[in-house]
Parts: structure tokens; C-alpha cells; sequence
């Protein structure tokens, strides 16, 4: 029988954040409640001096109802005692940008060419995620190759969101605006 409680979700065994560093491309992802990134995101993880990982990411949203950009957000990554599951302190480049606490667990990765990631924000009495978001992140802007996507609908059914997932569009919003 299928366990969908968030502590039972298997992440990255020895997740190894130097290899991880470097741009990813948002190329499917599962909304969480509320406002969030529309498409046309990347993220660019780097390792500081210190060791300390931080990234920044762009997409598209829409704020304030009709009000569309590009934001430019910033995350700093505390990590726990499993390397691949950080704590995300994130923040936009505007204020008027949300800020926020959010999990960061590596689900799986290759490094050189698939990511799943995933946050729980809320859960229920039962352990199981309220509220979640998840992304597909490929090191091609154009996609993923059938081997890894097949690989990511694995995990995305492990994450209990199979099907939950939606394409997310690259037309170069997030170069000009
Ligand atoms: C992530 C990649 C690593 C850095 C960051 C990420 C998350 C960003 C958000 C942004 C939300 C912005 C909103 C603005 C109105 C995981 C993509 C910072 C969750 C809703």
C-alpha cells in the first residue's frame, strides 16, 4: 500500500551540493496554495567561500492581481542533519515580493542533466502534505530526454502527486522584463 506521509519520502542519498551547483531550468512543476512563480523560471545554485549554499531564481508572476513581472528572488539554504533536505530562507529583489521559510528537499538527482525538488508548507494530522510544491528542473532549457522523464514520473508518483504536475513555458519573459 502507498505511504504518503512526508517523513517516509526517500530524497537524494549522499546529495553532493558541488555538483549540484549551477543553473536549472523550471520544466514542470506542482502549485502550491497561493501566489507562486508562473513560468519561465531558473534558479542558479552556488556554494559560497564559506561552504554555505545560496541561489537566486527568476519567473514570472503576477502580483497585486493584474500586475505582471519578473521576479527576481533570492534564497539562503540552512542545512539539516540529511544533506539533501535544506531549509530555504527566500526573499524577492522588490519588497513588495513575497518572502518565506520553506523546506528544500532534493527528491533525486543526476546532476548533469534532471532535478525533482520538493517543499511541504502545511501538513495534515496524519503526516501527510496539505499543501506542497514541487519542481522538475532540467539543466536543458528545452526538456528532459525520455529516460529522465521517466525517472521523474517515479518520483513524482513516490511524492504522491502524480499527475499534479504542470508545464512550465520558457519564451524568454524573464530575459527582457
Ligand atoms: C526556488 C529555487 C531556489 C531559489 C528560490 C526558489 C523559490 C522561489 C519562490 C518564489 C516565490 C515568489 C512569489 C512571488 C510573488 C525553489 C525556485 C528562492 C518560492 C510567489
Amino acid at each position: 500500500e502507498k505511504n504518503c506521509r512526508v517523513d517516509n519520502f526517500e530524497v537524494m542519498k549522499d546529495f553532493n551540493k558541488e555538483r549540484y551547483a549551477g543553473v536549472w531550468y523550471a520544466v514542470a512543476k506542482k502549485d502550491p496554495e497561493g501566489l507562486f512563480l508562473l513560468d519561465n523560471i531558473a534558479a542558479n545554485f552556488k556554494i559560497e567561500d564559506n561552504g554555505k549554499t545560496t541561489a537566486t531564481a527568476k519567473g514570472r508572476v503576477r502580483i497585486l492581481d493584474k500586475l505582471e513581472l519578473c521576479a527576481n528572488m533570492v534564497g539562503t539554504f540552512i542545512e539539516t542533519n540529511d544533506p539533501a533536505k535544506y531549509r530555504m530562507k527566500y526573499h524577492g529583489a522588490l519588497a513588495i515580493l513575497e518572502r518565506g521559510l520553506d523546506d528544500h528537499w532534493v527528491v533525486d538527482t543526476d546532476y548533469t542533466t534532471y532535478a525533482i525538488t520538493y517543499a511541504c508548507r502545511r501538513r495534515n494530522l496524519d503526516g501527510t502534505c496539505r499543501d506542497s510544491y514541487s519542481f522538475v528542473f532540467s539543466r536543458d532549457i528545452n526538456g528532459l530526454p525520455s529516460e529522465s522523464q521517466r525517472i521523474v514520473r517515479r518520483r513524482q508518483e513516490q511524492l504522491c502527486l502524480d499527475r499534479k504536475y504542470r508545464v512550465v513555458v520558457h519564451n524568454g519573459y524573464c530575459e527582457t522584463n
